[in-house]
């Protein structure tokens, strides 16, 4: 059973970064459950938003503004931020000031959850809090949460979600905002970006994949050496997973994300087969890179939820390439992919 059916149905519930991939999807769970109560809220002109409901109370807001947090969260029952400027290596590598700027719309709904005393507040934190130390060689058991500290986060975007943590933590204790913080492993899945530097490496590798196959140009660029090792999240894991953190009792930052590890040469081997082409691979050393290796030691959501992702990296990088295969040839690009509006 889908967790979020353990939540009241006409509670007020308002998800930030609601234009965005993952906050979109959870809008349309809300709906697809019956939820009735809907605030989706984005700083992006709605044009931009990656699905967008009218069934829904839809507000444009730069939650980085104490008065736009207060006007989104006034009357809300639970609040889920997943709004904060970001991307993939190529994106949090050169604009960490602006990464950083995100703990300002967290502050500030923490600010007004406080306020109007919102039942629960969930806070998408990111596999970025973990110590780089901890993730210097290929082969990585898997990060368990202990490893955030000594501190060494990625620098500006970790830096910024492991404050926020810390601050979701003393709200909790010290204000009574019940908080839940899931650590995200690189989310992918349809409706992702997949192009225009903020996409990660699933959508990206599938786009350039795609290109080369309709160009006739049997070759991809692989930033680094291909042997850098990551564990990469459906969506649909993700949206589980976000239910289960709110309807637990666990206050503590935990791992969302899969365990299943791979190098980025296996996930290209992965993209390669279900497109039925090999290409040459020409790796670009001096691109961004981020961690040498990354995977989600799932033992404490297991113990605590008793569940973990499984869904697996072939099962949702044929959806996901299917998906960019569409829009790639029929709209060209993200930038022209349409919303949906159901
Ligand atoms: N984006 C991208 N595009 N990455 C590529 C490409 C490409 O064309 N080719 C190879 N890679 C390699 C990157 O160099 C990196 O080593 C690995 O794939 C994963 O890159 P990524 O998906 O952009 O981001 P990371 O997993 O390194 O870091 C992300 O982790 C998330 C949490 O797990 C962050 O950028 C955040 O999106 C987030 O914190």
């Amino acid at each position: 059973m889908n967790k979020m059916n353990k939540m009241n149905k006409e509670q007020k519930i308002v998800i930030c970064g609601a234009g965005g991939f993952i906050g979109s999807a959870l809008v349309n769970t809300f709906r697809e459950k019956g939820f009735t109560q809907l605030v989706a809220v984005d700083k992006k002109p709605m044009t931009r938003w990656y699905q967008r409901f009218p069934d829904v109370e839809n507000l444009v807001l730069d939650l980085e503004a104490p008065d736009a947090c207060n006007r989104a969260l006034q009357g809300a029952d639970v609040c889920y931020n997943l709004a904060a400027d970001m991307g993939g290596m190529g994106f949090i590598e050169l604009n960490k000031a602006l990464c950083m700027l995100s703990v300002l719309i967290n502050t500030n709904l923490l600010q007004s959850c406080r306020k109007f005393g919102v039942g629960r507040f969930f806070y998408a934190s990111s596999a970025c809090v973990y110590a780089g130390y901890k993730q210097l060689e290929t082969e990585n058991p898997g990060l368990k949460e202990s490893d955030a500290y000594p501190a060494d986060p990625e620098d500006g975007y970790g830096w910024e979600k492991l404050f926020s943590e810390r601050m979701c933590r003393h709200f909790d204790e010290d204000f009574g905002v019940d908080t839940r913080v899931a650590r995200f492993h690189n989310v992918y899945g349809p409706d992702g970006t997949f192009d225009g530097g903020r996409e990660k490496a699933p959508a990206a590798i599938c786009r350039k994949v795609i290109e080369a196959k309709l160009s006739g140009c049997h070759e991809i660029e692989i930033w680094g050496d291909g042997e850098q090792t990551r564990s990469f999240m459906y969506i649909d894991d993700c949206i589980e997973g976000i239910g289960r953190f709110m309807d637990g009792d666990v206050a503590d930052a935990m791992n969302l994300g899969s365990d299943e590890m791979v190098t980025i040469n296996q996930l290209v081997d992965m993209v390669e087969e279900i497109a039925g082409l090999k290409l040459k691979r020409n790796y670009k050393l001096d691109a961004p890179k981020g961690v040498r290796g990354r995977s989600s030691d799932n033992t404490m959501i297991k113990e605590k939820l008793g569940w973990a992702p499984s869904i697996t990296l072939k099962e949702g990088l044929e959806k996901t390439y299917a998906w960019i295969y569409d829009q790639m040839t029929a709209h060209g690009s993200s930038k022209d992919a349409v919303v949906n509006i159901s």
